[in-house]
């Protein structure tokens, strides 16, 4: 059976080898004891009981951390806050210091023969607890008299920042013969990639190296987190990771749990090995989403936007993860104001610490926070003005001839034809024949709704540039290294799809290492939806160098001067004569079990590139059981130029099914009262299926940027950026016949027939989300 990418056969026939495959002689397991509580002192750790049971090596506290001179784990600020301000930093212990601040907090990490007898003797440490007050939500958090999570953090909001021009907006507000408003809550949400965490830790006590095995989206930031917690030299510590099953973002930071297993392995002498339980994804993977927003739209009497106001506010979890206060600012500082010309624009983002898990990147890393709102807000302002949605956008849109294009926020896009993105989507969808097939669905009493979205991203904004190597083998294979790691995306595909067009050879013929240790890069991991523009392109830069050297060897293998020779195909031939020789022949001729001379380490910077897609869809909803179905969705996308369309098509699939997802189920639901995390396993939390999507009608419409030579602009994260509102405009235009004006995802069926039964009772509650009750209120 052929497989379309060169990574299948390896991963489908189970040969892939991810961080729990790896084993090692004389290793033991670990098991962490984690908080069951929100908030608490820890007044005391009795650990004598579970240091003597059968088979307990070491139980590791932070007083061993402390020892051992490891510190906090790091968080960054982006940019400089309101007014200049400074982001607070948060300490965050690998092991709990004097307090717990959320459920699933690691207290204690026990080694042990087993891993069953390590989670035995976590069973009989004995800690005194004092409970403390927790707070649930950010404007809890945010409160006059919260609790206070953090020594040195008053009110507990650690960054405040604004970008855009608020007296400019003030003066668009004045002039406004229309305002339109909106509040939205973007509910938490939890990764849930197939692999769990895991990581195994090998100690050679000889040199002091520690090879940290881990699941990660690349290997030079994580090890460079590691290194800065632990204050272990950076050449010291080797972060290996082979097949990495799935990140969403959440596999971008190192966690506590692998700098606490390094000092286990250290301190027992032998690989400790651990692997988390699906429970423990719930309970200690970051988390991301989680935000509050309002937004304020001015319009002129002839509908033409005039400013924009927007404000959101992020529940942080009790720590900031190492990526946590970029997500929040970033996308929205880089995609204000959309794909819109809106003349003045203005954001205040704030994040609150809560006790709950640390939320940072999960895919599309705050664009489906910005896109969301933008898109609800212009689709609402559609409805207030009785025009269409369709029009009412083109009509704002920042037309291709104003490219370059200056953003309220600073920000320039490069390229983009949005109006005809959106023309594309709204004839392929067959917006004009919505109508009747409403009417159709009505006569068999379903609820039918319409809904789209335009939105735009930032990918591999501000990345530091990205190194590559290739290798020339001894049997005429290629091994290209990088440091960021494919987990889903088919980067072994894709690279050697950029390699084998420019080099002329067969993709077959390379191999790729992701993050292998013993060949240290410089590198970004694999986020932001930026690795083709940054390794890719970096790639090209290779592949030219590649043929330069080629040319040397051809020039010499055909007694020539090498300004005579050219390169085409995969042929050296001397100008204008039949002389020739393959890069193929000159790989083999110069195949040894030692360097080869085409082997090249090349690097590159690009910056970023502007995607951007208009998406529609359109759902039924069963009035009497609330069930939403999804029954055509439409998608035009401009990534660029596309290097394998198979691949962009299954990234679109996976985007739009997850905001799917979060549209119609997922949620991380805190309960207000104990801090217990409700929808802590597969049972209540609903990840989404392969038929909760229809069959999708897919097509690009590519604008190449040239911002890097492929021309590409990223792909992996848009499918979510363009489906949170278009399926939940589409929800919303169905349900407002039934009298419901607002409603907040998810749209789980018992809150969408709750809301149809109470607006058809006269009382049209709004359904909104109201902190820091949970959901179930509503329902
Ligand atoms: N591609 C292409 N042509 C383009 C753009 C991209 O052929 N014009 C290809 C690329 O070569 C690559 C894939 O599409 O094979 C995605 O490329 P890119 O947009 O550069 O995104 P990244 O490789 O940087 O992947 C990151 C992105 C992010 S941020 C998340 S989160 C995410 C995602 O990718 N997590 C995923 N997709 C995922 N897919 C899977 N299966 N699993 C995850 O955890």
């Amino acid at each position: 059976m052929p497989f379309s990418r060169l990574e299948d056969r390896r991963l489908i026939t189970g040969s892939g080898r991810y961080t729990s495959d790896w084993s090692f002689p004389g290793q033991v397991y670990a098991h962490f004891l984690r908080a069951d509580r929100a908030h608490a002192r820890i007044r005391g750790i009795d650990l004598t009981a579970a240091r003597a049971m059968p088979g307990v090596l070491a139980v590791i506290t932070v007083e061993d951390a402390k020892r051992s001179g490891f510190g906090s784990l790091p968080s960054m600020a982006p940019l400089p806050g309101r007014g200049g301000s400074a982001m607070t930093k948060v300490h965050r212990p690998v092991l709990a210091d004097g307090a717990v601040r959320f459920v699933g907090e690691c207290v204690a990490c026990v080694v042990a023969e087993t891993a069953a007898l390590a989670a035995d003797a976590a069973e009989a440490i004995q800690v005194d607890y004092e409970d403390l007050p927790a707070v649930m939500s950010a404007e809890s958090a945010m409160a006059p008299g919260a609790p206070q999570l953090h020594d040195g953090l008053p009110g507990n909001v650690p960054y405040d920042f604004e970008t855009g021009d608020p007296t400019a907006v003030d003066a668009g507000f004045a002039r406004a013969a229309r305002v339109v408003k909106l509040s939205l809550h973007n509910q938490r949400v939890v990764g849930n990639p197939m692999e769990p965490k895991a990581c195994l830790v090998r100690y050679d006590a000889a040199s002091g190296d520690y090879f940290v095995h881990a699941c990660t989206q690349g290997t030079a930031g994580m090890r460079g987190q590691i290194v800065t917690t632990t204050g272990i030299a950076d050449d010291k510590v080797h972060i290996v990771a082979e097949d990495v099953g799935g990140g969403f973002g959440v596999r971008y930071n190192a966690y506590p749990e692998y700098c606490a297993l390094m000092l286990a392995a250290r301190d027992v002498g032998r690989p400790v090995k651990w692997t988390a339980t699906r429970s423990e994804v719930f309970l200690s993977d970051e988390q991301a989403r989680g935000v509050s927003s309002t937004g304020e739209l001015a319009l002129d009497a002839n509908n033409n936007f005039l400013a924009l106001r927007l404000e959101f506010l992020n529940d942080m979890g009790a720590y900031l993860a190492p990526t946590g206060p970029i997500v929040a600012v970033l996308s929205i500082r880089a995609c204000v104001a959309g794909v819109y010309r809106v003349p003045a624009a203005y954001a205040r983002i704030r994040i609150a610490m809560t006790n709950t898990v640390p939320m940072a990147a999960y895919r599309g890393a705050g664009r489906p926070v910005i896109t969301y709102m933008l898109e609800r807000l212009v689709e609402q302002a559609a409805v207030e003005l009785g025009v269409d949605a369709a029009a009412l956008r083109r009509q704002n849109m920042i037309p291709p001839a104003a490219m370059p294009f200056k953003t309220p926020s600073g920000i320039e896009y490069d390229c983009g034809d949005f109006p005809a993105v959106l023309t594309d989507a709204v004839r392929l969808a067959d917006w004009s024949g919505f109508a009747a097939r409403q009417t159709a669905a009505a006569s068999s009493g379903r609820l039918r709704g319409i809904g789209m979205a335009s939105y735009i991203e930032a990918t591999a904004a501000g990345a530091s540039k990205d190194e590559v190597e290739a290798r020339f083998g001894g049997h005429g294979e290629i091994t290209l290294y990088t440091v960021s790691h494919s987990h889903g995306q088919g980067h072994e595909t894709t690279y050697a799809e950029v390699l084998a067009r420019v080099l002329g050879l067969p993709r077959e013929r390379f191999r790729l290492r992701n993050g292998d240790p013993t060949v240290r890069l410089i590198g970004n991991a694999t986020g932001g939806s930026r690795t083709l523009i940054g390794v890719g392109s970096a790639l090209t830069v290779a592949a030219s160098e590649i043929i330069a050297k080629g040319k040397e060897l051809a020039a010499r293998a055909l007694e020539a001067a090498s300004a005579d020779i050219v390169f085409e195909k995969g042929v050296y031939r001397i100008a204008g004569t039949d002389r020739s020789v393959t890069l193929d022949s000159l790989i083999t001729r110069h195949a040894s079990s030692g360097p080869h001379p085409l082997d090249t380490r090349a690097d590159g910077r690009f910056g970023a590139t502007f995607p951007n897609g208009c998406h529609i869809a359109e759902v039924e909803i069963d009035p009497a059981t609330g069930v939403v179905s999804i029954v055509r969705y439409t998608g035009v996308d401009d990534a660029g130029t596309i290097i394998n369309h198979a691949i962009v098509e299954g990234q679109m699939q996976g985007g739009i099914t997850q905001g799917a997802g979060q549209v119609l189920g997922e949620h991380g639901i805190y309960d207000p009262d104990t801090g217990q995390l409700l929808s802590g396993s597969f049972v209540d939390y609903p990840m989404p299926r392969a038929l909760l999507v229809p069959e999708l009608t897919l097509a690009d419409h590519p604008v190449p940027t040239a911002t890097n030579p492929l021309g590409a602009k990223g792909v992996g994260e848009a499918g979510v950026s363009g489906s949170l509102p278009a399926l939940m405009n589409a929800i919303l235009s169905a349900l407002r016949p039934a009298g419901v004006t607002h409603f907040e995802m998810p749209a789980t069926p018992a809150r969408v027939w709750g809301a149809i039964r109470a607006a058809r009772a006269g009382q049209p509650r709004r359904f909104a989300y109201s902190p820091p009750a949970t959901d179930t209120a509503d329902d």
